[in-house]
């Protein structure tokens, strides 16, 4: 098998100069000896098969020129309490176990150090470890990854695997850069180059993602001015398996168990991309948590509560797949032309607070499954009356529908919980065919505007500024 697996990585060697084919048969990106590489670059190994991930050893980068030890990927920690996104999803304060952590955004996460998908093993180095203008090389322990003909061994010599990264970043000033998984732009993942946009900025920076696949968690804080585009609605996807078990609450700071989520920013639009959550359950897709934000043209695909939203945001052209309570309402968010598809279960749970408007859609298509999807629902949360939202609102205007249980909306409550405030409002709900729904099952806490007696409500909640707070989104 050793002698079989040395001579076809002689051969490959031969073959293609351009790539770093190992002995054993493992190409190796960055290239070694590779200049100018992106110090967000992840170390990726493609085998000939499939690779089985250890449950020992070290991944280790040294700063070749100062011999600085500069990460350390330590294989015998846990990922998580739950490193299959299937166990517990309560936080447990009493386990001092240390999981793999990366600070990302300001945030620690649980994170998986490496990832093999197919023949490739993606190894990622806790992020901002690397600097720009250095020399790093990388040892591999040789119970980190296994081939399955076990030829490979690990990297043990720290001059095996060198590569140097550029001399400098974007030079200051800068205001469009571009991520290429491949490293052939100015950053290789997205959150590198998220990480470089500046913070509370007055002037818009850009960030163009080429085609790709982006494996990574993506979270960020108190960036404004902010456009992310993707090069290809279906070909850019951003993903990363992530729900409430695999990164449980933490005792402060925000919910970790999106894929894609940040807070605290402003004048933020996504645009022409899939963001993709792997794992299912308490898993959102995309977490926003800001004002005026702009969700154009997006695939997002996640499980339970898939869109979670606080502040105010405005999507379009956008279609989001879930598994039940796909749309985790807090916000305030006009909708249009939108699709949202849940595979079973409620389509939302509206949760906004009196003083703001809640989900409001607006020509959209809302496909439901198995029988029992609602619009919205607004059960007993365990808590009573006082855990309830009286004054939630989810306003549908001319939306085409499929697979919505006859009842429409609910369960909602019933007394001593105040219904008087709900906006549960409809306004020339269709089948996907374009024919009027029949009404007559609605629940009773919902409402159906009618022409011409609602016409001014159905024209005030058409003004994305009436919903947004006197906000007019435009789409760049
Ligand atoms: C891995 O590195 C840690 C220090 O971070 C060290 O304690 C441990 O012994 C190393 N494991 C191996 C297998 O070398
Ligand atoms: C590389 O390994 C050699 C011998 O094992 C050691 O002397 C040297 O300090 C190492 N260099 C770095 C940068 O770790
Ligand atoms: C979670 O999934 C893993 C791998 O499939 C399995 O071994 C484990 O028993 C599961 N745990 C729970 C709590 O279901
Ligand atoms: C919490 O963690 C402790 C320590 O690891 C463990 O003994 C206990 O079973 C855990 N509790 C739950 C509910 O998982
Ligand atoms: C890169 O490092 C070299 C020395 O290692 C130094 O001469 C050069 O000025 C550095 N370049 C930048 C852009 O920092
Ligand atoms: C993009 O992906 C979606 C979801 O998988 C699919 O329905 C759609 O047909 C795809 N569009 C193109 C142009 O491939
Ligand atoms: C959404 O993601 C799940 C999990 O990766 C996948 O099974 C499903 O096919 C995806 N749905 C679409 C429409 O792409
Ligand atoms: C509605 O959205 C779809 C897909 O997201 C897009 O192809 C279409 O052009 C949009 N229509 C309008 C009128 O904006
Ligand atoms: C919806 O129906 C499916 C299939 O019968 C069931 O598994 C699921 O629990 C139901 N969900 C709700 C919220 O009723
Ligand atoms: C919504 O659809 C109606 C009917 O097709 C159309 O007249 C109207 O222009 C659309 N509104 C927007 C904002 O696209
Ligand atoms: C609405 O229906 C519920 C049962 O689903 C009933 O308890 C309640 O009295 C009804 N309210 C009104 C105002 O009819
Ligand atoms: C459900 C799911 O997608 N689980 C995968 C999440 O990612 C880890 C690490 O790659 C895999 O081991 C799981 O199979």
């Amino acid at each position: 098998m050793r002698t079989l697996a040395l001579i076809a990585g002689l051969v490959s060697l031969a073959h293609c100069t351009k790539r770093n084919t190992l002995i054993s048969g493992v190409d190796l990106f960055p290239a070694n000896g590779a200049k100018d590489v992106n110090p967000d670059t992840h170390l990726v190994l493609t085998f000939p098969s499939s690779p089985v991930i250890g449950s020992s050893g070290n991944v280790t980068v040294y700063d070749l020129e100062d011999g600085r030890l500069v990460d350390t990927l330590d294989l015998s920690i846990p990922s998580s309490p739950s490193p299959y996104g299937n166990g517990s999803t309560k936080a447990n304060y009493s386990d001092s176990t240390t999981y793999q952590s990366n600070i990302i955004g300001g945030i620690d996460f649980y994170f998986y150090p490496i990832i093999v998908r197919d023949n490739v093993a993606t190894i990622y180095l806790h992020n901002n470890r690397l600097d720009y203008n250095r020399t790093y090389s990388v040892t591999i322990g040789p119970a980190v990854l296994k081939s399955s003909d076990y030829s490979f061994n690990g990297i043990t010599h720290n001059s095996s695997w060198t590569f140097t990264t550029k001399s400098r970043g974007p030079a200051p000033g800068v205001k469009e850069v571009t991520v290429a998984a491949d490293g052939s732009a100015d950053f290789n993942t997205v959150q590198g180059a998220i990480d470089w946009a500046p913070s509370n900025s007055l002037a818009k920076t850009t960030i163009h993602i080429k085609e790709g696949n982006y494996e990574e968690l993506v979270y960020f804080q108190y960036k404004s001015n902010l456009v992310i585009r993707g090069q290809s609605r279906n070909k850019t996807i951003v993903g990363y398996p992530n729900n409430s078990a695999f990164n449980p609450p933490n005792r402060q700071g925000p919910s970790r168990r999106s894929a894609f989520s940040f807070k605290g920013v402003a004048d933020l639009q996504i645009s022409g991309f899939t963001i993709t959550n792997y794992y299912r359950g308490q898993a959102e897709a995309l977490l926003i948590d800001g004002i005026r934000v702009i969700v154009d043209r997006m695939n997002l695909n996640g499980s339970g509560d898939a869109l979670t939203t606080y502040g105010t945001a405005y999507i379009a052209d956008t279609t989001l797949w879930g598994d039940g309570d796909t749309i985790l309402g807090y916000g305030s968010v006009f909708w249009k032309n939108s699709t949202v598809i849940t595979r079973a279960g409620p389509v939302s749970w509206t949760r906004t607070g009196q003083g703001v408007h809640g989900n409001v859609m607006l020509n959209c298509t809302i496909i439901g499954g198995q029988g029992n999807s609602t619009f919205a629902r607004l059960p007993d949360n365990k808590g009573g009356v006082q855990a309830n939202w009286p004054y939630a609102e989810m306003v549908l205007l001319n939306t085409k529908t499929g697979g919505i249980a006859l009842e429409g909306w609910g369960p909602v409550q019933g007394p001593p919980f105040d219904t008087f405030h709900l906006h549960l409002w409809e306004y020339n709900t269709m089948g996907l065919d374009g024919k009027a729904v029949d009404y007559s099952h609605r629940v009773n806490v919902s409402r159906q505007l009618t022409s011409p007696r609602d016409d001014s409500v159905v024209e005030k909640y058409s003004d994305p500024a009436f919903v947004l707070g006197g906000w007019t989104p435009v789409v760049s």
